[in-house]
């Protein structure tokens, strides 16, 4: 039933108009972002109008929805309903009833009306977005999947904040539809910076999910982006020159593991270890090695269970990439 949210009635030349400004949902002013539709005695759609766009306004009001007729030149194609007909109404496809104002229609008239229709609102978090990593003027993605298990439509919208506001969320700019038990996937996109004094740092996103028919039915998390002036995960982690970090191993450890690492020539070398805040949890001096491959143990004993991030700082290249403690 999704395909119902960009469903649209005929658009022939007979019309009514209905409006609202005191429509309820589950008893409050009908959010913006609703959908009302319209339904002529045979169940055809016949008009759609969504709260708080175009001529509708706050929360409560809807129209100037045009109910579009029946085209008399089909005979026996029925596109809409005919003089005198009862207009049937759905609130984000549930049963609404006429509170008052009249409902029938007829060609060039305006007829105010209160609806009202209620439905329960759940959601189900499916999907949690996955921490990611990137380095300078990109845009990660993230997802959140939720599924509608309320007895309507409902649909969904995400804020975020972060913890490093050099980093941007691109927002969608509308909701996400949902039928009920449906999934879908709410995504925001965040914008890496050009340029930083911090060549790396982690920003941690909080995120909320909330439902546009009832905004206390929300869920929130957090996910952290990883961000590396050198860390190219999208290209495997092999740096120009021949510097690299290879993932650590084992990888979940507990409470030590093996960091490996090859350079192209001799360098002064230092191992950091930073949590998923961004502080620095170990500094080791490595001292002066010569070319070609490394390794160092790193023992995680006294830190607690979580993500943390190993970095090589070579006099020429550094590169971080993600362990995961587990204990
Ligand atoms: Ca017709």
């Amino acid at each position: 039933m999704a395909a119902l949210a960009s469903a649209q009635p005929y658009p022939g030349p007979r019309f009514a108009n209905y409006y609202s400004s005191a429509t309820l949902f589950n008893g409050l002013p009908v959010p913006v972002g609703s959908i009302i539709r319209a339904y002529d005695p045979n169940n055809v759609l016949s008009g759609v109008d969504t709260v708080g766009l175009g001529p509708s306004a706050p929360a409560g009001f809807f129209g100037f929805m045009n109910v579009y007729g029946d085209d008399l030149t089909t005979v026996g194609v029925d596109e809409g309903p005919i003089t005198d007909d009862t207009v049937r109404f759905t609130i984000n496809g549930r049963p609404a009833t006429v509170v008052s104002g009249d409902p029938t229609w007829t060609d060039q008239t305006q007829k105010e009306l209160v609806l009202s229709a209620t439905m329960s609102v759940a959601m189900t978090v499916v999907e949690i977005p996955t921490d990611k990593a990137a380095s300078f003027n990109k845009v990660i993605r993230f997802t959140v999947g939720v599924r509608n298990d309320g007895s309507g439509e409902d649909f969904y919208h995400i804020i975020t904040s972060h913890s490093d506001t050099a980093f941007k969320s691109i927002l969608q700019d509308s909701f996400v539809y949902a039928d009920s038990g449906q999934t879908v996937f709410v995504d925001f996109d965040v914008q890496t910076p050009f340029f930083t004094s911090t060549p790396d740092t982690v920003d941690v996103i909080n995120f909320t999910v909330n439902s546009g028919v009832d905004p206390s039915v929300q869920y929130s998390g957090s996910v952290s982006l990883i961000f590396s002036i050198t860390d190219v995960p999208d290209d495997g982690g092999q740096l120009p020159g021949g510097f690299a970090l290879h993932q650590n191993y084992p990888n979940p450890f507990n409470p030590s593991t093996t960091i490996s690492f090859s350079l192209p020539r001799s360098s002064a070398v230092q191992l950091e270890v930073i949590d998923v805040l961004g502080r620095v949890v170990e500094s080791r001096d490595l001292g002066q090695q010569s070319a070609g491959d490394h390794s160092v143990s790193y023992d995680g004993t006294g830190l607690s269970s979580g993500i943390y991030f190993y970095r090589i700082v070579t006099d020429y290249a550094e590169q971080t990439r993600k362990m995961l403690l587990v204990k």
